[in-house]
């Protein structure tokens, strides 16, 4: 572990670049340089609901297959990041108060941390998080938080109900009001990945010398994972302008779902040292050396940020298009057929995951400065594709 010191005139960018589409909130910058944890102050019994909606989608489903949502946990605000512990229990971070949770199936929610340091405001604050492959050895997780000079990955261990200090694993990701990336996943290499955005200063993307506007794989200590396309970068792909969804397929091929500006949100298949054009390009046409997303879509159907792979299936969770959809996958790798179910049902949807019993975690995003809370929001609602 090391403790980054690049890249700190990259701290701070200016607020007046929100952008219609997905920033948000004024920034409340009250961060410290070092995030910290406060330890838990309460534990909550989260009763499980039964089916709220039956919802057939809306993707012209007439009957059989159409995937039903049921409530796990409500009274939530802004969950962010999700990722399972080998005892079947869930991980959630929430963006804007900054806690870590621990969630069970049933919907019991324990908090077992409070990342101190961390800057909420935008769309930045406590994101992503991933349980180390190792977990019952090292008791780890990771966690993607933005403080005030940058967005960083740290990991803490956490044992039982109680989240240690955090370390630094990787600092010096640009860290803006919008466009934070900010999603955390292992590989099968068991390498970690990290998706970055650009900050709203489009040209750090195509910038080797950047964090942002990148999908990062780095080792465990945060050094760059042997057999990435500079062996001494971070850097696994470039041109992006806000991945918020990472997933890989049966075939251990790695997806992911991208915020468009203003027309074209993006489904890409990620490959070792593309560049996927960003920001000489929004959605297809890029052509030579740029590598054309998969699928697209327009911004006001998806806005999307998580992205899973269950039942043969990539789903992908639309903020301003508030369903959740689900893209085929041929066997040679191809996105075939999207389909949209649970369309404005439950509002903004921020984070799909595949939980060890084959459902789907889903989570709203209502609180977030730009939905419109329901009673009860923010959910966890169980998926069964
Ligand atoms: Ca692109």
């Amino acid at each position: 572990m090391r403790l980054r010191l690049a890249a700190l005139s990259l701290a701070l960018l200016p607020l007046a670049a929100c952008s219609a589409q997905d920033g948000d909130k004024d920034a409340d910058a009250n961060a410290s340089d070092v995030p910290s944890v406060t330890q838990p102050t309460e534990t909550t019994e989260q009763p499980t609901t039964g089916p709220d909606g039956g919802d057939d989608g809306d993707g012209g489903d007439g009957g059989g297959g159409a995937p039903q949502a049921t409530t796990i946990v409500e009274g939530l605000e802004v969950p962010w990041g999700i990722d399972f512990l080998p005892d079947g229990d869930a991980v959630v971070t929430e963006r804007d108060s900054r806690r870590v949770l621990r969630v069970t199936p049933e919907g019991e929610v324990t908090e077992v941390g409070e990342i101190d340091g961390s800057t909420s405001g935008g769309e930045a604050g406590l994101l992503g998080v991933a349980v180390s492959p190792d977990f019952d050895e090292d008791r780890l997780v990771y966690l993607y938080v933005t403080t005030e000079e940058d967005n960083r990955i740290l990991k803490a261990e956490l044992d039982g109900d109680e989240l240690a200090e955090p370390m630094v694993v990787l600092a010096g990701i640009p860290q803006g009001f919008i466009h934070d990336g900010g999603r955390l996943a292992f590989g099968p290499d068991g390498h970690l990945y990290a998706s970055t955005g650009e900050t709203g200063t489009p040209d750090l993307a195509q910038d080797p010398d950047s964090l942002g506007g990148k999908i990062l794989r780095i080792t465990t200590d945060g050094e760059p994972a042997p057999g990435n396309p500079d062996p001494d970068s971070e850097v696994w792909t470039s041109g992006h302008r806000n991945v918020q969804g990472l997933a890989w397929d049966e075939a251990d091929r790695l997806w992911a779902s991208e915020f468009g500006d203003s027309t074209w949100d993006e489904l890409n298949r990620i490959e070792k040292g593309g560049d996927y054009g960003w920001p000489q390009v929004e959605g297809a046409g890029g052509g030579g050396e740029l590598v054309d997303p998969q699928v697209v879509w327009r911004t006001d159907e998806a806005s999307p940020s998580g992205l899973a792979y269950a039942d043969g299936h990539l789903w992908m969770a639309g903020l301003r298009g508030e369903r959740l959809w689900r893209i085929e996958v041929t066997e040679d790798g191809e996105a075939g057929t999207s389909r949209a179910f649970l369309a404005g049902e439950h509002g903004r949807l921020r984070t799909v995951v595949a939980a060890p019993d084959g459902s789907l975690w889903l989570t709203t995003s209502n609180q977030d400065g730009r939905g419109e809370p329901a009673p009860g929001d923010d959910r966890i609602l169980r998926v069964t594709p």
